[in-house]
């Protein structure tokens, strides 16, 4: 690790790494003793006599993109039964930039069907998740994604976790450059433990895991998960102020130069701990593209040295530049690249939803940017999903790309190619067309999974939400709103999967049917919203709706955004500088 840091760095090292361990907390001792992730999970994974794994191997078992979950639709009546909890697993891909091939689109597809309920979900960091896997089915599951190039690394853990990369190709002549950029970096970042390939495809590693297993994360790898993302102006698709360490793409004449560098920004709060909070990154300076990699490493090396290895819920990034400043982070991130970074380029954003529909390209290929709710992958009478996105994939005639908002571009379409495309989504009842049931509120809308998988959902938000918009349609039809893009986020616990603190309109679970209340975010995710009611149910968020919406449609300036009325007419009151929250 690093000597010599700057002074005021230097002044406080009372959590970095140089603590004994049986002082840290402990999954830092978990971490240091797992034999490099390994643990024991492979005996786990024969145990008769439960369905389930220990608890430290449930914790390594993240750093391999897998959680332990059971389903909490039967908890109670288990209990009850005195039976153990109905335990099913949760394994999520690692997909830099959301880019899968048609092949890759038909084995997860395969994997869902066989495994995992019929169904498999996108997710908001643009990669795919199965639910339901029992535990003997891990080891298949792994098998099938590595036929195709897939892994589950780094999907969860104290790592680097997927890239995310502007997603639509069409909206840029930069995007190809900078995804190439997120790939690169993904490979970089991605930990190197032969103990993934040992404990899932029973390969002995060539020599026994000793110091340079991990080059740059040591034993104790990162102190909790660190998020990278690539944004390309003007679309702030993946919500780059809520990334640990997020890039800008900066070009001159159609060619990638570099990037604007922002960090500290994150999500997760804990509702009555005014210590936890969420944070916009802020964007710091600007690095060549050659200097990408040394960034990185200069960023992520400041919090694997600084970060809070004691207190898990402080270990994030953004604690650690709130309690060092951004400044002092900078001139270490600048000390160990061994130059000041440049001065901010400037750069303008115009929303961070998906542009839906369809766009051709500069070279004449088109996309279809198709509108997932919720991300979710299933089959629905009427509305055929799964199976019209798989015979879209067995035509291997376009790309598919996960987006941030959990949604999916089929992409690289040659023209002649259209007409097939578009007849299988006829076919499926595939469609984006904002009327009733899909006004283009809905078609903003993001909700995590919460119930019945999650561990720590306290309401329901992929099941909810939905229907709640119904309600909200009608709403949006009386004050003549049906067609206005207006941001809705929920998630159902207020750690903030679904980037909530980012929407315009924002629901976060306290208890079954009951919510805190958000409003006011910036519409490209460039301010955070603030809390309105707290703990309230629908009649509330209806009526408070009800009101917000009529005078949107009444008051509202030429082209002003729903977030920044209700913050300039005082529904979002005691707002004094652009970036707030306060709840
Ligand atoms: Fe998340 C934990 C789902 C994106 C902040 N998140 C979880 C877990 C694994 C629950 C757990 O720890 O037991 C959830 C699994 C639910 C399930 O049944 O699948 C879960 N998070 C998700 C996904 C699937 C939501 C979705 O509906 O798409 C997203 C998967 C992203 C991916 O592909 O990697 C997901 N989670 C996010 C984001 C958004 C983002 O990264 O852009 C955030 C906010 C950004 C941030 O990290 O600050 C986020 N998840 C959290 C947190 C709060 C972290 C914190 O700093 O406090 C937790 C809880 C934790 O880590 O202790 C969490
Ligand atoms: Fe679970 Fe909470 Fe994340 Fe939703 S926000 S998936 S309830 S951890």
């Amino acid at each position: 690790m690093t000597t010599n840091t700057t002074p005021e760095i230097e002044a406080d090292r009372s959590r970095d790494l140089s603590q004994p361990l049986e002082k840290l907390a402990p999954e830092e001792r978990l971490k240091y003793h797992s034999d490099y992730l390994a643990g024991s999970i492979q005996d786990d994974l024969i145990d008769e006599i439960t369905l389930a794994v220990d608890e430290n191997n449930n914790k390594l078992m993240k750093f391999h993109g897998i959680y332990q979950q059971d389903d909490r639709d039967i908890r109670d009546e288990r209990r009850l039964q005195k039976l153990e909890p109905a335990y099913t697993f949760m394994l999520r891909g690692r997909m830099p930039g959301g880019v899968c091939t048609p092949e890759q689109w038909l084995k997860i597809d395969e994997l869902g069907r066989e495994y995992g309920n019929d169904t498999f979900r996108l997710t908001t960091r643009q990669t795919f998740q199965f639910h339901y896997l029992l535990r003997d089915t891990l080891r298949p599951v792994m098998e099938g994604l590595r036929e195709v190039g897939l892994d589950s690394k780094a999907a969860c853990g104290d790592v680097a976790r997927t890239v995310m990369s502007g997603v639509h190709p069409g909206l840029s002549k930069l995007h190809k450059q900078v995804f190439e950029q997120a790939r690169i970096a993904s490979d970089h970042v991605i930990h190197k433990t032969s103990a993934y390939e040992e404990v899932w495809f029973g390969e002995k590693p060539k020599e026994p895991r000793g110091d340079n297993e991990e080059p740059f994360y040591g034993k104790q790898y990162m102190p909790r998960k660190f998020k990278i993302g690539f944004a390309i102006p003007p679309s702030n698709d993946i919500d780059i102020y809520s990334q640990d360490l997020g890039f800008v793409a900066i070009a001159s004449r159609g060619k990638l130069k570099g990037f604007n560098v922002v960090i500290g920004g994150g999500m997760g709060r804990t509702d009555r701990a005014p210590e936890t909070y969420p944070r916009l990154g802020d964007v710091i300076g600007y690095v060549d593209v050659e200097h990408l990699l040394p960034t990185i490493e200069a960023v992520m090396g400041v919090q694997r040295d600084y970060g809070d290895r004691v207190t898990r819920a402080h270990a994030r990034f953004k604690y650690t530049v709130d309690d060092k400043g951004v400044d002092v982070v900078k001139a270490e991130i600048e000390r160990r690249l061994g130059f000041a970074l440049g001065p901010v380029k400037p750069f303008t954003f115009e929303s961070n939803g998906d542009q839906l529909g369809w766009t051709t390209g500069d070279d004449g290929l088109e996309h279809f940017t198709l509108f997932i709710e919720n991300g979710r992958v299933i089959n629905h009478p009427g509305r055929t999903l799964m199976d019209g996105l798989k015979a879209i994939a067995e035509t291997g005639k376009c790309v598919f790309r996960l987006t941030p908002n959990q949604s999916v571009i089929l992409s690289d379409i040659k023209p002649e190619d259209r007409p097939a495309i578009e007849a299988l989504m006829d076919e499926h009842g595939i469609s984006n067309v904002p009327t009733k049931g899909r006004s283009a509120m809905r078609l903003n809308s993001m909700a995590c999974v919460a119930m019945p998988t999650c561990a720590l959902a306290m309401a329901e938000a992929e099941r909810y939400l939905p229907e709640l918009l119904t309600k909200v349609e009608d709403l949006l039809e009386k004050h003549g709103l049906t067609e206005d893009p207006i941001t809705v986020r929920m998630t159902g616990c207020p750690n903030g999967c679904a980037r909530p603190y980012i929407a315009e309109i924002a629901f976060t679970g306290r208890a079954p049917g009951k919510y805190n209340m958000y409003l006011g975010a910036g519409f490209h995710g460039e301010r955070l919203n603030k809390m309105v009611r707290e703990n309230v149910g629908e009649d509330v968020i209806l009526e408070l709706l009800d009101e917000s919406l009529g005078r949107y449609a009444a008051e509202r300036n030429p082209g002003e955004r729903f977030g920044d009325f209700v913050v300039r007419v005082g529904i979002v009151p005691e707002v004094t500088e652009g970036r707030f929250f306060n709840d």
